[in-house]
């Protein structure tokens, strides 16, 4: 082995409310301190707070393995909080071939096919929304739009029930907290975690699904021997999982990111083909999903630090997206930059498998508001919803005016 560079090390919690509530300070602080940090408050954590490493990281699955959890914790010696995903909690060759399962499902041509109906719901609701403003003044933001959005045109396309969605929520809730540590956050989430695991399990079942929708496609899948049936249920977890709670906020902080910066939503206005590239930037600006985790396969470095077998590596995402050393005035919001590099959705072979549902969602949805509506006011103050992983906000008070 080669000499390696002593790493730094720092007293800092990235679950204490302070840094919940604004970790930008934070990820400044990490990101300084050097390319590998030692966080001390939790046993073996190391942190990539900047966008090299961050992306080095992730891009090596063979050091840098899933298997042993995406959270802090590490399942190599702990149990799992839940039976493990097979896909986000799996390793090659086990997540290859489920991977090209559901990669094939939301694969770009698949998802030209429910363009038209995700535009229309979009202009639906945004209209529902303008009508409302005008009505009492102002809306709730995450209540009107980047809730019911999501709620609607994804278990839609996944070929869900109507009823019980909102177990969605609470459920993709519990799932980031439990990529934390065992806090009161994730204690809190996980009080309903009994009827809510049941409500998710259930419609992961294939009498539950909406024959041709994304869940059936993958009992298909099953059927055809790409994959084992025992694994569609669990895969059908992982769109309930991952398909909601990450465009719920995707898109609120894109809706903040415009009301905070007036100037940005004139231009998204002006020229509502920007939609696409506003969103992108959102994602940079206010990663919604803040952080991942990988666990060290074996003793390796990253920037001349040594990693020893079974550290947790905690990837950074949202501090990555906003490293200086990666961007130009990296804390503004800008919605004609290059935003494409930022790794708001991962990166490398467990890059996010719905992203192009997931763009769909935010850009129609962007270019449904800037059609109608001409300028957007904050009317109130906003308040957080704490989450170990995600960034949300509870609620988002805005006055929209119609063109
Ligand atoms: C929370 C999350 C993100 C991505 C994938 C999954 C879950 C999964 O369950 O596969």
């Amino acid at each position: 082995m080669t000499e390696t560079l002593v790493t730094p090390e720092l007293d800092i919690d990235p679950y204490a409310e302070a840094n919940l509530i604004d970790p930008y300070p934070m990820h400044q602080r990490i990101r300084d301190a050097g390319p590998v940090v030692r966080l001390t408050r939790y046993p073996r954590l190391l942190a990539c707070a900047r966008h090299a490493e961050a992306h080095a990281v992730l891009s090596n699955h063979v050091d840098f393995i899933s298997g042993a959890g995406v959270g802090l914790s590490n399942f190599n010696l702990e149990p799992p909080f839940r039976p493990k995903s097979l896909i986000l909690e799996a390793d090659p060759p086990l997540h290859t071939q489920n991977r090209a399962v559901l990669s094939r499902i939301l694969s770009p041509k698949a998802v030209l096919q429910i363009r038209a109906t995700f535009t229309a719901v979009a202009e639906a609701m945004v209209e529902r929304c303008v009508a409302e403003s005008l009505a009492q003044g102002s809306i709730d933001a995450i209540a009107a739009l980047a809730q019911p959005y999501p709620l609607k045109v994804f278990p839609d396309a996944v070929g869900l029930e109507p009823e019980g969605r909102e177990n969605l929520l609470l459920y993709g809730d519990m799932v980031f907290n439990s990529m934390g540590p065992r806090n009161a956050l994730l204690a809190k989430s996980a009080e309903r975690m009994a009827p809510v695991t049941d409500w998710i399990m259930r419609h992961c079942q294939r009498d539950h699904l909406r024959p041709g929708g994304f869940g059936d496609q993958i009992y298909q899948a099953a059927d055809a021997g790409e994959i084992e049936a025992a694994h569609a249920p669990m895969l059908v977890r992982s769109f309930l999982s991952a398909g909601v709670d990450t465009t719920v906020n995707g898109i609120g902080n894109a809706l903040f990111a415009l009301a905070q910066h007036p100037q940005e939503y004139a231009r998204l206005h002006a020229d509502p083909g920007l939609a696409r590239s506003a969103f992108e930037e959102a994602l940079r600006w206010e990663t919604a999903t803040q952080t991942f985790f990988r666990t060290a396969a074996r003793d390796c470095q990253i920037a001349g630090h040594a990693v020893a077998e079974n550290d947790k590596l905690l990837c950074m995402l949202a501090s990555a997206n906003r490293d200086p050393r990666r961007w130009t005035d990296p804390d503004r919001y800008d919605i004609t930059r290059r935003a494409s590099g930022h790794i708001a959705m991962g990166t490398g072979i467990h890059g996010c498998v719905g992203q192009v549902v997931a763009r769909l969602e935010g850009e129609v949805v962007l270019a449904a508001l800037a059609r109608r509506v001409a300028r957007i006011e904050v009317a109130g103050p906003h308040t957080r919803r704490l989450n170990n992983t995600l960034r949300a906000l509870q609620t988002l008070p805005l006055r929209l005016i119609p063109v």
